[in-house]
């Protein structure tokens, strides 16, 4: 069994970032050796300092699927480095986004502000992370988070030049995010269902939890997924060939209770 989730609005609350009643299904997943690996928007910077304080042993996928973090455990001919890790780049180089970015701005005039954009305390603003998060939040390596201060027509065609760029468009609970095609995060688990297998010989049962459409390649990839009913009011589209059920509460508290559901 493995258990993939994301954080803002699922493990964490949206606005506080607390993660308080899913304290009793952590200790649970714990004791039973159950691997849970965060699958987020965030920084590896960021979910660094969650996985130490969550004593988690598990890899880590950053950037919504865009670069994975593996702990010697899961290496194989990935050498770790001095603190321990392995990274695997899925994505598109940060700076090559940015480039991007920067050229389509210049010649189609949106009006748009990503991370790069923002001073940290701008991004502390706009988050609701304190400075010092803020800045970890800042340190994208694979990933643009963005404010869309355009129309929904200037928005598709933006959607369609990031493709022509080998680029995507994604949407987490408050940000547009921008990461190379062949990233997201359902192609994240799928390398790590991989690995799995070649380390186990047998696949494992998959479990994932997410609350915005950035989820949904997740949602669409695992044996069993969990809505999270969100804070935001964006429309959620999954196959209905997924086994899903959609919780009634949100945040940390919707987490249990889509975990009681599957696993209870
Ligand atoms: C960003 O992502 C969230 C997650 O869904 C969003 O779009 O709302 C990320 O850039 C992340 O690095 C940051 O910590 C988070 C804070 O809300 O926002
Ligand atoms: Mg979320
Ligand atoms: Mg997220």
């Amino acid at each position: 069994l493995l258990v993939f989730t994301d954080l803002d609005g699922s493990l964490l609350d949206h606005a506080t970032y607390d993660y308080t009643p899913a304290m009793s299904w952590l200790a649970r997943l714990e004791k039973n050796a159950v691997p849970l690996i965060i699958n987020t928007s965030k920084t590896a910077a960021e979910v660094m300092v969650l996985h130490q304080a969550l004593g988690l042993v598990s890899p880590f996928i950053t950037e919504n699927g865009a670069s994975i973090h593996l702990p010697a455990s899961w290496c194989l001919d990935e050498t770790p480095d001095d603190r321990g890790w392995a990274d695997i780049v899925l994505g598109e180089s940060y700076r090559r986004i940015r480039n991007v970015l920067e050229a389509i701005r210049a010649t189609e005039r949106f009006q748009f502000r990503g991370f790069g954009d923002f001073s940290t305390e701008e991004v502390a603003e706009h988050t609701g992370l304190d400075t010092q998060d803020a800045e970890l939040a800042h340190l994208r390596e694979a990933s643009e988070p963005l404010i869309w201060e355009d129309s929904d027509d200037a928005l598709e065609r933006f959607r369609l030049l990031l493709i022509g760029a080998g680029l995507s468009l994604t949407q987490g609970g408050r940000f547009y995010h921008v990461l190379g095609d062949n990233s997201g995060k359902g192609r994240a688990i799928a390398w790590l269902v991989d690995r799995y297998h070649l380390l186990k010989g047998r696949r494992p049962l998959t479990v994932g939890l997410g609350d915005g459409p950035n989820d949904v390649p997740m949602l669409e990839s695992v044996d069993r997924a969990v809505l999270i009913r969100g804070e935001h009011d964006i429309a959620i589209n999954i196959a209905d060939t997924v086994n899903l059920y959609t919780t009634t509460q949100k945040g940390p508290a919707g987490w249990s209770e889509g975990l009681d559901h599957w696993l209870g």
